[in-house]
């Protein structure tokens, strides 16, 4: 017999709300990708918050639908059926329920994680949906190739604004045939445990900064995105299912010498509506070396220790999400 054991909700973690601030995040920048002039505003994004919305991109509205429509298909499914495609564990690919990473994170989310770049197994997912596990590596892909070009381009757009004379220097890392890159779905249902204006909220994905080079979300109009500003406050994130949200990830901190901020951000569970996202991390070869550029340093020494991807993935999937990553890899 198969026993299934789910934390339990009271040891869920809830967020003190004295450090949310109860404003929207209004003003969060808008780069807007059919507008030359956004070179300027995207690194002063990428300094200020590590993070920004994208719009007018082209990523054709179809590709988003079609993924979101089986993902909603898969997350409808009975557990029963859905756990046959993971638990994630030992490996982090796969269906995932509540637990995050291998540390003892939880959170009020269940998800599908898959590599994008070596070949996946997609036939646990199609025997859950009941179709051709070509369509769902083509669903993935299509929405995947996409995605990543307009990364690609944000990348480009970054390295002309820090006035790197190589363009592809950022991107030519997501670009290479051994990029290192993993896409993932979360499905965060309501929680209903939660009122509404109840002083205590649950947590959907604790608050983490991400690893590799540069995050691209994509979510439904429900809210639960908060990203953590200088002044040590949370703020939220309005949803906007037709525009993507980027944030710099930890190796593109480094690769620009602290002067782009990684950003802290966490998801919060609403009490009525679920929240689905897809996200695509861009990330390195396993042995590119994560260093600032020297064109970046203006005189001034490497903030981090010398170190490959692998060596820092290593690292990171032994911490705890809320742990500071890149501490290890400061130079005193
Ligand atoms: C955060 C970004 C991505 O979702 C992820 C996460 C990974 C996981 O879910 O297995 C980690 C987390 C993420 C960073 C620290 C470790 C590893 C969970 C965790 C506690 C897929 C990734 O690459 O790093």
């Amino acid at each position: 017999m198969v026993v299934i054991t789910t934390p339990s909700i009271d040891h869920f973690p809830i967020v003190n709300n004295s450090f949310i601030d109860p404003s929207l995040f209004n003003d969060v920048p808008i780069i807007d990708l059919s507008e030359p002039d956004s070179i300027n505003l995207i690194v002063k994004a990428c300094e200020e918050f590590g993070f920004f919305k994208v719009v007018n991109h082209d990523v054709p509205m179809e590709f988003i639908s079609k993924l979101e429509s089986e993902a909603v298909k898969f997350f409808s499914s009975p557990l029963s059926e859905k756990l046959k495609a993971g638990p994630a564990d030992p490996d982090p690919f796969g269906y995932g329920n509540k637990k995050i990473g291998q540390n003892g994170d939880i959170g009020w989310v269940e998800y599908i994680l898959v590599s994008t770049n070596s070949e996946f197994n997609y036939q646990k997912f199609a025997s859950v949906l009941g179709v051709n596990p070509d369509n769902i590596r083509a669903a993935v892909n299509d929405y995947v190739t996409e995605v990543k070009k307009m990364a690609c381009e944000v990348l480009e757009m970054l390295a002309e604004g820090l006035k790197i004379h190589q363009m592809n220097v950022f991107s030519k890392l997501l670009m290479d045939e051994e990029s290192d890159s993993i896409f993932r779905v979360n499905h965060y249902p309501p929680c209903s445990e939660i009122e509404e204006f109840n002083t205590r909220n649950m947590i959907g994905f604790g608050e983490h900064t991400d690893p590799q080079i540069i995050s691209v979300l994509r979510s439904n109009n429900t809210s639960g995105l908060q990203i953590l500003l200088k002044n040590g406050h949370w703020i939220s994130v309005p949803p906007d299912p037709n525009s993507f949200f980027i944030n710099v990830g930890d190796s593109l901190q480094v690769m620009t010498n602290g002067r782009f901020k990684s950003a802290k951000h966490r998801v919060l569970t609403n009490s009525v509506k679920s929240r689905l996202s897809m996200i695509y991390f861009g990330g390195p070869p396993l042995s590119a070396k994560i260093a600032p550029l020297p064109s970046l340093m203006e005189g001034k020494d490497s903030l981090y220790k010398e170190f490959t991807w692998f060596e820092y993935k290593k690292s990171a999937y032994k911490t705890r999400l809320s742990d500071n990553r890149l501490a290890l890899f400061e130079k005193s």
